[in-house]
């Protein structure tokens, strides 16, 4: 075990967490139930042996299955409050949690009633747990701007508990220019920014993200180790990466752990951070991806440890007051 009880216990901001990947096999046959939703598995086991991803869309398209027990209020709060205690174990004192909401309005579900069940969740577990959490927006990039242009004007009502959007789903084939005037008018509104950038794509979708979408953050950005001149704008600019080895190892970006680009990206001066991305899915929360990738990484060291709980209070779009007593 190469993460010191230290490295557990030390305070740490969550950044990179779609909360509908914090829905364990269990709470899918749960709510299924509940709901009386048909599920194309039988069991839990059988829906659990289908995690055997290949790549992102191989995981995108049971991570949506998955989704469609999702149908009222209570549910949205259930799914968050486990979320956010199961975090609050692994001493996450912040969350910056993402959600899609086309997911669910595509299936009929309002969006009032997604947002009502994630911010109350947040509401409650600050009240009882003490743990911070706020929500970004995602656009799933897959689909058209046109419908996230549709996305935005029905959140208009609920801006006061969204601090930001995002951009997810399928990658390739979908560049970050195709969402350039959405994200103009997110910003306008005042919303930050962020955007999954080189998961799978190339560099220029990285430089994309930073150019066109003006992103504050780069969600994943493990492939900008493929061009020099832009970890020198990423170190200069003190530009976060959330990165999320197991989902990397799960989904093959990376043929191994011990392959991770997380000690390169440290050691040019990156403002890098460790997060779960799906953590139902890809086999661990937030301490499981400490451990795990400096298990595989003998390169990191205690210093690394302690730079990357560090880091995610600096990328974190908390208040400043609120980060300086974190760390
Ligand atoms: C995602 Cl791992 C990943 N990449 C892109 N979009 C996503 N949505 C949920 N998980
Ligand atoms: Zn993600």
């Amino acid at each position: 075990e190469r993460l010191p009880a230290l490295l557990a216990a030390l305070p740490k901001a969550e950044l990179h967490i779609h909360i509908e990947g914090s829905l364990e096999p269990e709470m899918i046959f749960a709510l299924a139930r509940r709901n009386g939703v048909a599920l194309p598995y039988a069991s839990v086991q059988e829906l659990h042996r289908a995690y055997a991803f290949t790549d992102l869309q191989s995981f995108l398209d049971i991570y949506y299955a998955g989704a469609s027990v999702l149908l009222h209020e209570q549910d949205f709060y259930d799914m968050t409050r486990a979320y956010l205690a199961r975090a609050a174990m692994d001493n996450v004192v912040h969350a910056e949690i993402f959600f899609d909401p086309q997911t669910h309005t595509a299936r009929g579900v309002a969006l009032e009633t997604v947002v009502d069940g994630l911010h109350r969740a947040c509401a409650d577990a600050r009240a009882e747990q003490g743990i911070s959490a706020s929500l970004i927006l995602c656009f799933l990039r897959h689909l058209s701007e046109d419908d996230a242009f549709a996305t935005l004007e029905q959140a208009m009502p609920f801006l006061d508990r969204i601090i930001g959007v995002g951009l997810d789903s399928s990658e390739l084939g979908h560049p970050p220019e195709k969402f350039a005037r959405v994200f103009a008018r997110c910003r306008q509104l005042g919303l930050h920014v962020v955007a999954h950038a080189g998961e799978e794509g190339p560099p220029a979708y990285i430089w994309g993200a930073l150019d066109v979408l003006k992103a504050e953050r780069i969600d994943h950005g493990v492939q900008a180790v493929r061009d020099p001149a832009l970890m020198r704008r990423l170190a200069n600019e003190r530009i976060p990466l959330t990165v999320c080895p197991l989902s990397n190892q799960k989904l093959c970006v990376f043929p191994d752990l011990s392959r991770h680009s997380l000690k390169q990206l440290l050691d040019a001066g990156l403002v890098a951070t460790v997060n779960s991305d799906d953590p139902a899915y890809f086999g661990g929360y937030i301490n499981d991806n400490f451990s795990q990738t400096f298990a595989a990484l003998p390169a990191l060291t205690a210093q690394d440890a302690w730079q990357l709980a560090s880091n995610s209070f600096e990328a974190s779009f908390a208040a400043e007051s609120d980060k300086r007593a974190w760390q």
